[in-house]
């Protein structure tokens, strides 16, 4: 009878604590492989957001700062980043660190 009972607890804690995971929000950045930065969608609320940063070239990263922010990837490296930042009201810019001047994007939480 105790297993069972501590089953139903850890159920019961694992059914509280799930929503919470997934009500973190998910937003996808890609840079690359031409001159093109962007974000599939943009984050518009303040709090704890999940970014999934898809760096498509050697050449080129994706660089976020705001309000409590500054993530990047780094310009050599190829791959998927994941960051877990908390947004603030505020303007993030995200820019191609060596090509800020074009390759750039902004968003504004409120
Ligand atoms: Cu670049």
């Amino acid at each position: 009878m105790k297993r069972i009972a501590l089953a139903a607890a850890l159920v019961t804690a694992l059914a509280a604590a799930l929503p919470a995971l997934a009500a973190t929000p998910t937003y996808k950045g890609t840079v690359g492989p031409g001159f093109t930065i962007s974000m599939s969608t943009k984050p518009t609320k303040a709090g704890t957001a999940k970014l999934v940063i898809d760096d498509k070239s050697s050449a080129h990263n994706f660089h976020l700062t705001g309000p409590g922010v500054n993530v990047k990837t780094s310009v050599p490296a190829v791959g998927v980043k994941t960051f877990t930042v908390n947004l603030k009201k505020g303007t993030y810019k995200f820019v191609c660190d060596p090509h800020a001047s074009f390759m750039k994007g902004s968003f504004t939480v409120k």
